[in-house]
C-alpha cells in the first residue's frame, strides 16, 4: 500500500477508536493493577488494542505486531513491517482525569517508510508522519525544530527520575527554564516535536516511544538511550528526546 494511502487508513482507525473511547467514557471504567498501584490497565486499553489488532490482521496478515496489552503476532516471520501499539498512553490520566492521554501507533519499515501517529483525542490533535512524508499536526505541516539550548527551554522528566535524582535530573532542571510534567509519554514527546519544550526524558517501553521517535527524528530532534546504547524494540530503557543542543548539555550534566 502506498505510504499516503497507508497513513490515511491508520488515521481513520485512530478516529474510529477515538469515538469508541469517548463512548466508553459514558460508563464506569474497570481498572486492574499491573506491576503496581500506579501501573494500571482498563477495559478500554484492552478493547482499543484489540480493535487495532483486528484492523491490522484484516488488511496486513503478514505484518509483525507488538502491543502493550499483550498483542503479539508473526515474530518468527521474516516480515517487512512491524506495528507497535499503545492503545491508551497515559492510562492513569485517562482513569483519574479523563484527559491528558493519547492513542499511539508506530509502523516500522525500511527505506524511510516508517510512520508514527500520536492522537491526542481530547484536543482533537493528530500528530502524524514520518521521514518520507514529513510531519503534520492535523493538516498543518510541522517545521524542523529550532535548536534551542537547555537554558532557553522547558523540559519534562519522569517524576520518579526527578525524585531520585537519576542522571542528575535535578541539575538538568535547574539549568533549564523549568519543568513540566504531564504523565503521558506521547503528549510529552508531542510538545518536543512541536518545539514547545526542549527535552523529555523517561523510562520507556518500545510502544511508549516508537511513534514519537519516528516523528521526532523527522523534524531534527535527537532520540537516544541515555546510556548511549542502541534503542531496541525489546526492552525498557531511559530514552531522551531533545533538541541537538539540549541533548549535548544533558549528556554533560548527567556525568557530573
Ligand atoms: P501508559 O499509560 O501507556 O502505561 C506515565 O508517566 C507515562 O509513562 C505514560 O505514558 C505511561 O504509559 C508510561 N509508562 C511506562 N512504563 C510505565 C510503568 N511501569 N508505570 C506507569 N507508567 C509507565
Ligand atoms: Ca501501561
Ligand atoms: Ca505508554
Ligand atoms: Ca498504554
Amino acid at each position: 500500500m502506498e505510504i499516503n494511502r497507508l497513513s490515511d487508513v491508520v488515521k481513520s482507525w485512530l478516529y474510529e477508536a477515538g469515538e469508541m473511547v469517548l463512548e466508553a467514557l459514558n460508563a464506569p471504567l474497570k481498572a486492574d493493577e499491573k506491576s503496581s498501584r500506579k501501573d494500571i490497565v482498563t477495559n478500554v486499553d484492552k478493547e482499543i488494542e484489540q480493535f487495532f489488532v483486528s484492523k491490522i490482521i484484516e488488511q496486513f496478515p503478514e505484518d509483525r505486531i507488538i502491543g502493550e496489552e499483550g498483542a503479539s503476532r508473526n515474530h518468527d516471520n521474516d516480515t517487512q513491517r512491524t506495528w507497535l501499539i499503545d492503545p491508551i498512553d497515559g492510562t492513569l490520566n485517562f482513569y483519574k482525569q479523563k484527559d491528558y492521554f493519547c492513542l499511539m501507533i508506530a509502523i516500522e519499515q525500511e527505506q524511510g517508510d516508517s510512520l508514527g501517529f500520536i492522537y491526542e483525542l481530547m484536543r482533537d490533535e493528530m500528530l502524524w508522519g514520518g521521514p518520507k512524508v514529513g510531519v503534520y499536526l492535523n493538516d498543518k505541516r510541522v517545521s524542523m525544530v529550532v535548536d534551542q539550548p537547555l537554558r532557553d527551554g522547558l523540559i519534562n522528566i519522569n517524576s520518579g527520575m526527578v525524585i531520585n535524582n537519576r542522571y542528575n535530573a535535578q541539575q538538568i532542571i535547574k539549568q533549564s527554564l523549568g519543568i513540566r510534567m504531564v504523565g503521558c509519554a506521547g503528549i510529552a514527546i508531542k510538545e518536543v516535536v512541536l518545539g514547545k519544550q526542549v527535552a523529555y526524558m523517561s523510562y520507556l517501553q518500545p510502544w511508549d516511544y516508537a511513534a514519537g521517535r519516528i516523528l521526532a527524528e523527522s523534524v531534527g530532534i535527537v532520540v537516544a538511550a541515555i546510556d548511549e546504547e542502541q534503542l531496541t524494540l525489546t526492552k525498557r530503557q531511559v530514552v531522551v528526546f531533545a533538541t541537538p543542543a539540549t541533548y549535548q548539555e544533558i549528556r554533560k550534566i548527567k556525568e557530573l
